[in-house]
């Protein structure tokens, strides 16, 4: 996450999913379709693989799915970090983004191995390099857990079944990794926080709503959930600032026939974007909030992650209301000032019709970065409407 000095926001996601619950064909459908045409021309960005090499490879996938309709190979115990620029279209305008605390986004998304959650380690050496692995994770701020739409079917009537050995298999294998992960058993201030539960392949499944997805997952697994949730307490510093199991998305990457794969027909794909980039910042707002009202102190998570900051930038990038006082500016007043100010709680509280006109006026004024953030929380919006997205009620 980026704080002053660095003109550079990132978002890390994690992508977590057992073997074969579509990860690698969720990022090459994510991939694939912004090199589109069509996407560059609907969007004020075009999403650049920094490193040009896994980007041809994952462009590859993508084609080779959509041409010859041919799936990826399982990845093979290497957990891998792949990082996107997201370049604003006027980025060489200076002047739109001069008082802004940040003028690049970048998504970084890590496609974890399934097969580390499936088998149990065999020997210190494999076991080691899960642990590293899993420590590149870290820094990701929402976790997405597939839910694979493959297991539901194929336990239809029985989903518990299905459910209840994936939810043990995340917590297990999250236990047996704490020792290895913790230095002396701390709780650590930098720990995913949002974790978001994901239907994958929802189009085998063309009946289920969001809404219809999390009651399945309520009534077949709560007690999973929650043995979940109490695991990843122990993983973080102020486990009260988490949403584990809160905000739910249906997701497909393609639509699958025997002959063919239709990359057209996704689902929640493009959500992952403005999911990864908006959620933290609501979520983190809410957190300062209620901490505050608790009488705690918020230090852990401002001193040590920088996630106050991080929403305090955002916010005066969307509202396009403060100035942000200069690389290194005061974040800490500016922050104080900006809570007490009602200013964080009023860019997450947008009102449609306020967040529509912020846009057109970023529009107006070629401020394609606030324009850009307004769009991805209108996406959210929109997406909760379409029953595809149910946003933690919190
Ligand atoms: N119907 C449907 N099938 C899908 C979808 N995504 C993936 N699949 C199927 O699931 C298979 C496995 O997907 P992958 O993305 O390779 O799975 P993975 O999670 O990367 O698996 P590992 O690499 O072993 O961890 C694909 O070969 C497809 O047949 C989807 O959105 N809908
Ligand atoms: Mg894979």
């Amino acid at each position: 996450m980026a704080s002053s000095g660095n003109r550079t926001r990132e978002q890390h996601i994690a992508v977590f999913g057992g073997s074969g619950s579509g990860k690698t064909v969720l990022l090459s459908s994510f991939y694939g379709a912004t090199q589109q045409e069509e996407y560059k021309q609907d969007h004020m960005f075009n999403v650049v693989a920094d490193d040009t090499g896994q980007g041809t490879k994952l462009y590859q996938i993508y084609l080779q799915m959509k041409n010859a309709a041919r799936t990826p190979r399982a990845n093979r115990f290497s957990a891998t970090a792949y990082s996107f620029s997201i370049k604003l279209k006027n980025w060489a305008d200076a002047k739109a983004t001069k008082n802004k605390p940040f003028d690049v986004l970048k998504l970084v998304w890590h496609d974890y191995p399934g097969e580390w959650f499936d088998s149990s380690v065999s020997g210190a050496e494999e076991s080691q390099r899960r642990i590293d692995g899993f420590r590149s994770l870290l820094s990701s701020d929402v976790a997405v857990l597939l839910i694979d739409g493959q297991g539901l079917v194929d336990n239809a009537g029985h989903e518990e079944r299905y459910l209840k050995a994936l939810f043990n298999m995340y917590s297990n294998g999250l236990s047996s990794l704490q020792a290895g992960l913790l230095k002396d058993g701390k709780p650590l201030a930098k720990f995913p926080r949002i974790w978001v539960l994901a239907l994958s392949k929802s189009d085998l499944l063309p009946d289920v709503e969001v809404a219809g997805f999390r009651d399945i997952l309520i009534e077949k697994a709560a007690e999973d959930i929650n043995e979940l949730r109490s695991v990843l307490g122990d993983f973080a510093q102020v486990p009260e600032a988490m949403s584990v199991g809160e905000d739910f998305l249906l997701l497909s990457s393609a639509k699958f026939e025997s002959d063919k794969i239709e990359l057209d027909k996704r689902v929640g794909v493009e959500l992952l974007l403005p999911l990864a980039a908006m959620l933290p910042f609501e979520r983190h707002i809410t957190w300062a909030k209620n901490i505050r009202n608790g009488g705690k102190v918020m230090e852990s998570l401002i001193g040590h992650a920088g996630s106050m900051v991080a929403a305090a930038e955002m916010a005066a990038t969307l509202l396009n209301k403060v100035k942000w006082p200069g690389p290194l500016g005061i974040v800490q007043s500016v922050l104080t000032n900006a809570l007490s100010d009602g200013l964080l709680r009023d860019a997450v509280n947008l009102a449609e019709d306020q967040l529509k006109k912020i846009n057109s006026d970023a529009l107006a004024k070629h401020d394609y970065l606030a324009a850009t953030l307004t769009k991805f929380q209108m996406d959210l919006n929109q997406a909760e409407k379409e029953n595809i997205f149910l946003r933690s009620p919190k």
